[in-house]
This record gives structure tokens, sequence and C-alpha cells, in this order.
């Protein structure tokens, strides 16, 4: 059967246990999709049920497993050596900044209203988490991510090889190109059959939110708050769309890595890639930061609302408490056709456990790390 999730999802085809990655690129743009399209869909992937065996789409209310989580359990922090793997920081300075936007791409995202936020200083890293880079944490700690405990994670159709897709009976109906595939991880973010031998300086991905919060712990750092974040994206500049200004494509330049051709059945890759990229293949942004928009969606500390005060707020840490977790700027997979987000306001969510072939993270600190 079709069951509708959140406002535009529908999914089907599905065992008891599936990820669900929740508000990635997911609703359309409102200019640009045609009318009744939905987005990427990587945003209402869900492991609570929100997928079907294709063959039983009539049936079955049940709820899905409850996926028991032991990613918070501490875990040691790293040793010196092991940190020279860990991303160069940049210093934030604090300052006051408008964040989200009068004039929304997506408004039912909770894009808007425009308010005034003031944030004391923050180092960040530069880059996206890399392969390398968990690699180096996972082989200190033993961690066991989330997707590796549930056994499978959401991959985009595009990315998977013939023989895998072929063994796939689910898919999410309103957005039929995210598969939840079994063997699917940080190690195999293709599905099984892929490896990260030749990707170990590209963001890693199927990292639910909390193995980020995880991995951010033991560097003696932590996951941005969405102002943070979102003040890092601006680097400096006030009330632009992207990182470096309000034209996508400056000089005809690709300032990140997106999606262009016609989503989700053409990648024309003309920006250089069709998946992820190496961290750092684009410009930084004013603020030194590389692919804050694009490459991989990153996780944030914010529970997930679209309701905000216009109250002048000081480093303001999002609701108390909530299902989604927000994260920003967009993906490999995004494309204003289908997933305007790759825009320093724009935001989207998913459940904690989530994870997927297009989502991974950064962290910050206070200190110098
Ligand atoms: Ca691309
Ligand atoms: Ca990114």
């Amino acid at each position: 059967m079709l069951r509708s999730f959140a406002l535009f999802f529908f999914v089907f085809g599905c065992v008891s246990k599936v990820l669900c990655v929740q508000g990635s690129c997911g609703t359309r743009s409102e200019d640009a999709a045609p009318q009744g399209a939905v987005g990427c869909g990587c945003g209402q992937l869900r492991r609570d049920g929100a997928v079907e065996p294709v063959e039983d789409r009539t049936a079955s209310e049940e709820p899905a497993d409850k996926y028991s989580r032991g990613a918070n359990e501490r875990l040691p922090e790293g040793r010196a050596d092991e940190k020279e793997m860990q991303s160069q920081m940049v210093l934030i300075t604090g300052g006051e900044f408008l964040m989200g936007t009068d004039d929304p791409g997506i408004p039912a995202d909770g894009e808007g209203p425009q308010r005034l936020v003031l944030l004391d200083s923050f180092y960040m890293d530069i880059q996206e988490v890399t392969n390398q880079q968990f690699q180096s944490f996972v082989s200190v700690t033993g961690y066991v991510t989330e997707a590796e405990k549930f056994g499978d994670s959401f991959v985009f159709e595009g990315i998977l090889s013939e023989s895998v897709k072929n063994q796939i009976t689910q898919a999410v109906a309103a957005a039929p190109w995210w598969l939840p595939v079994k063997g699917a991880s940080w190690k195999h973010p293709d599905g099984p059959d892929s490896n990260i031998t030749d990707r170990l300086d590209h963001p890693v991905l199927h990292v639910s939110w909390a193995d980020a919060v995880a991995y951010c712990s033991w560097a003696n750092k932590r996951l941005p708050t969405e102002a943070e974040w979102e003040y890092a994206c601006r680097g400096g500049l006030k009330d632009r769309l992207y990182p470096w200004g309000n034209k996508l494509n400056p000089k005809g330049q690709h300032y990140a890595n997106l999606w262009q051709g016609d989503f989700p059945n053409h990648n024309s890759g003309e920006d250089g890639y069709i998946k992820t990229s190496p961290v750092m293949s684009f410009p930084a942004n004013g603020f030194g930061l590389y692919d804050m928009v694009g490459n991989a969606w990153e996780w944030t500390s914010d529970w997930w609302t679209v309701h905000h005060s216009t109250d002048q707020q000081h480093n303001p840490t999002g609701p108390p408490s909530g299902i989604d977790k927000v994260k920003k700027g967009g993906s490999y997979m995004c494309h204003k056709s289908y997933c305007y987000r790759y825009r320093c306001a724009a935001r989207s969510q998913n459940t904690p456990d989530s994870s997927a072939s297009n989502l991974g993270f950064r962290c910050v600190s206070r200190e110098q790390r």
C-alpha cells in the first residue's frame, strides 16, 4: 500500500528494517518541478517503516521494528598521532548575521523568516569528514555504524551496479530512485560490491546522526548548530543565495558538486562528477570552507522545526527535542528542478538513525583542535 510520510512522500517496498533518510534533497522547488512532482526523496527515507514490500503494497500497517541505538556509547578520545588524520580547522570569528530568508526557495522547509542571530567564535573543519578520517576513527575505536547494525542503507539507484539493482525488490514509491540496499554502508557506499579504496578523500557517507556525533566527540569536537553552519556557509556575505554569491555558475564556472541534467535519469556530470567528489575539489568560500553546499549533505546538532522566532538570538541551538535532525547544504544529487537546497538558507531533515549515499557531516569546536 502507499503510505504518505511527512508532506510529500510515500514509500513502498521495504523490509522490516529499512533506513530512513528523511528530508534530504526532499521536496521540490516550487518554481521548477512539474506540478505534483516530488523532491529527490532523500528527505523521506525513514527507518521506522517507511517502505514495504513491493509485492505487498496494499498491506501492512504494522510498525517497523524499533531500532535500538548504541551509537552514543562513550568512546576513547583520539591520540595526537591519530588526530593528524583530522581536518584542518579555521576560525570562524563570531558576530551577527541574518539567518534564513524572507524569500524562501522552499517555504515549507521553514527557511524563513529572516532573523538576527549572534554567534560566538568557533572553529570549523574546512572540509567534510572523509572516508579516510572515518576509517581512522573506526580502526582506533572499533566503532560500528548504525547502517552496519541495521544491515542496510539507502542508495541512489543511479550509482548501483546492475547486479545489485536486480536483487532489490523494494523502493520508495514517490522517489523510486532510492533503494534500501543490504550491505550498503560507509565502507560500501554504492552497495555491497563497492568499496572506498579509490575514494578515501571523498566525504564519508551512510553515517547516521549518532555516528556523526560519535566521530566528532572522539575528535574532541562536536556537530555545528544550524546557526553556526549557516553563518559559516555564508562566508561573510550578506543575504546571498550561495556561499560565493547569487549566481550559480559565475563566469560559467562550477562552485559546487551538484547535479546537471535531468534528475533522476541523466546526470551530465558537467561539473566533473556524477557522484561525490574528493573534498575541496571546488573553490572555498570567504571563510576558507569547502563544499558547504553540494557534495554531501551535512548533519547539524539541531532538532528540526519550521517555526522560528524573529526575536534576536544568541548562539541558538534549536528546539529542545524533536523527531528529525536538521541537515544543510544539499548534495551531488541536488538540481533546481527537484532539490533547490544547495543554498545557505535551505534546510532539510532526517530521523537521527537515517543514513544514505548522499549524507555526511563535518565538525566544529570552541577551541582549535
Ligand atoms: Ca556533479
Ligand atoms: Ca557539503
